[in-house]
């Protein structure tokens, strides 16, 4: 029986899944790095910032220090940040609010999960944050996903058994990381063909996942 929801935030609550991808493409331009494509975007989903900037340098013939490399990752989360000065509730992905009113009505808890260390910023400014019981974010953690530490800190911080809960993420690391964690999975978005996860829909604003009788057996 499921007793709380963990989100993802960045492609499953809030856009700004896109502002990485730009910010990322920028640092890319500004190194002369050539070839950085969407499809390499989408591996840097869920992943933590240093990991995904690991994406970004398979396409570099320089080799970086470790001492550059933490530079390079500031540079791409100030370009990043100053992307997130507009962000407002217009971020939040289609049915997302209604997806938490439906389960906070059922008495199920909700939390975020998210690698993201501009996590508490990005939910206060699309005005989500009042929504949740608890936030795990990269913050809080020591290992990225697949690691489920994310996820354990999030049921850890609701007091409910990990196998209570259910994980909802668009990414296929967020998806091993659910299940590494022993929760249930539902991928959305660029994970929704993921042969790991559960359940899956297009996204929360899949009505069929608030009717279908599968997802009102397990909510
Ligand atoms: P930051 P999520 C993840 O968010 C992003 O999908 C991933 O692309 C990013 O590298 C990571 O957060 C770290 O973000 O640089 O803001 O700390 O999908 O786990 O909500
Ligand atoms: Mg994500």
């Amino acid at each position: 029986m499921i007793k709380a929801v963990i989100f993802d935030l960045d492609g499953v609550l809030v856009t700004t899944d896109e502002l990485h991808y730009r910010a990322w493409k920028q640092l890319a331009a500004e190194e002369g790095i050539k070839g950085f494509t969407k499809e390499d975007n989408i591996r840097q989903r869920g992943v933590s910032r240093m990991a995904s900037l690991e994406v970004l340098l398979e396409k570099s013939d320089k080799k970086y220090s470790d001492e550059e490399k933490l530079a390079l990752a500031d540079r791409k989360n100030n370009i990043y940040v100053r992307s997130l000065a507009g962000l407002d509730r217009s971020a939040v992905l289609d049915g997302v609010f209604e997806f938490i009113d439906h389960i906070k009505s059922m008495g199920i808890k909700t939390a975020v999960g998210s690698a993201s260390k501009n996590t508490p910023m990005i939910l206060e400014k699309t005005g989500l944050a009042a929504l949740f019981d608890a936030v795990s974010c990269g913050l809080d953690t020591q290992n990225s996903k697949p690691d489920p530490e994310v996820f354990l800190i999030a049921a850890d911080k609701l007091g409910i058994p990990y196998k209570n809960c259910l994980v909802i993420e668009d990414s296929d690391a967020g998806i091993q990381a659910a299940k590494a964690g022993g929760m249930l999975a539902l991928a959305v978005g660029a994970a929704k063909n993921n042969p790991h996860a559960d359940y899956s829909a297009e996204s929360l604003a899949d009505s069929c996942i608030l009717r279908e009788r599968h997802y009102t057996g397990i909510l």
